[in-house]
């Protein structure tokens, strides 16, 4: 292909994003734009994952048969989700053992939020109230992003997302309604799981590499500061009228900008999470290695199946 080709299906691009037009699986894409929508795409994949680790853990432990159904629920939704994320990054030229091969090899990244350790019952309500909440958050802005198998994959999930922040709410809301050991473990697991929530949303806008061209491609449509500071414009009523307190003595209204004012990050434990070196990444890695080994006879299994299909249709064609 000419340059100047090139540079014509660059600009019929570029004006069809400006026009809001969804981008689809066959239409021309700038390479860039392919990729950074594949590493978005995998790593958000990767998290809903690796996302069902730290609450599947504690699913035979659910205190009572509702518990247990609904957190079960939740927990296959998220492989769902996950699922329903590899097929819409399928369609943009990588192969799903490939997308495997970047996480179980640690080139591809998955929320840094996973990387903490679940320990008590009270971190079921604390996962499904901030860190769905968070997700939420994110993810209502990706319904509108530019890439359409994308955008409407984020349309099915916040459904769900939703049913998961309220499932995970209502845990906590009746711990802090209940006896004062059972409020302190709701404050306990706000208390671990808050900052951590707002490093979700990644480093801020002047040190993420990738939100501008993002931005201008309309595959983030906000800033990871502007989606945090939503988070926290959203959460800290919700704590407030369930009587718990978010651990942040900086935490103040601002009048003048209608939000919270709130502290700042450690953004060194941001950072050594992201790389590898949190509470669980070891652990969590470990167990999604070996579920990829240990299914590998159910892969073959499925292969010979196709294999041996073929050649029945194939004989049955002479
Ligand atoms: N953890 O330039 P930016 C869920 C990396 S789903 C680890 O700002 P970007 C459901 C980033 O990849 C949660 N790494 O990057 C659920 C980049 O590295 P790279 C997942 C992080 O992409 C709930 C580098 O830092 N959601 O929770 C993190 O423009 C409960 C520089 O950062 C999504 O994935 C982090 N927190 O913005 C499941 C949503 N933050 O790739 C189970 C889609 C940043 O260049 C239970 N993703 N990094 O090597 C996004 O919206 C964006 O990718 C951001 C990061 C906002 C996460």
């Amino acid at each position: 292909m000419s340059e100047a080709q090139i540079k014509s299906l660059e600009e019929e691009f570029e004006a069809r994003i400006a026009r809001d037009e969804k981008i689809e699986p066959k239409d021309w894409m700038p390479e860039k734009y392919r990729k950074t929508h594949i590493r978005q795409m995998s790593q958000h994949a990767h998290s809903e994952i690796v996302g069902m680790l730290p609450e599947g853990n504690w699913i035979t432990r659910a205190p009572s048969l509702r518990r247990k159904v609904a957190l079960l629920a939740k927990v296959q939704d998220e492989g769902g989700h996950g699922l329903y994320l590899y097929s819409a990054t399928e369609t943009l030229g990588i192969t799903r053992d490939e997308m495997f091969e970047q996480l179980h090899s640690g080139k591809a990244k998955y929320s840094s939020i996973f990387n903490y350790p679940a320990i008590t019952w009270a971190d079921m309500g604390a996962i499904g109230w901030l860190v769905d909440g968070a997700a939420i958050i994110n993810q209502v802005a990706l319904c509108g992003t530019s890439f359409g198998p994308y955008a409407r994959a984020m349309v099915r999930i916040c459904k769900e997302e939703s049913f998961h922040q309220r499932q995970g709410y209502e845990i906590t809301l009746k711990l802090a309604q209940g006896t004062p050991e059972q409020k302190a473990m709701a404050q306990d697991a706000l208390d671990r799981w808050w900052w951590p929530s707002l490093m979700m949303f990644g480093p801020k806008d002047d040190e993420s590499p990738n939100t501008v061209q993002s931005m201008k491609w309309k595959l983030k449509r906000k800033t990871n500061d502007e989606l945090r500071q939503q988070f926290v414009d959203q959460t800290v009523p919700q704590a407030e009228s369930i009587g718990l307190t978010i651990p942040d003595p900086d935490l103040k209204w601002n009048e003048e900008k209608q939000g919270y004012d709130f502290g700042e990050i450690d953004w060194d434990e941001f950072w050594q999470v992201v790389k590898g070196h949190g509470p669980c990444n070891k652990e969590r890695m470990k167990a999604r290695v070996s579920a990829w080994e240990n299914g590998q006879w159910v892969r073959d299994a499925a292969m010979a199946y196709a294999e041996k299909q073929q050649l029945r249709k194939e004989k049955q064609a002479v």
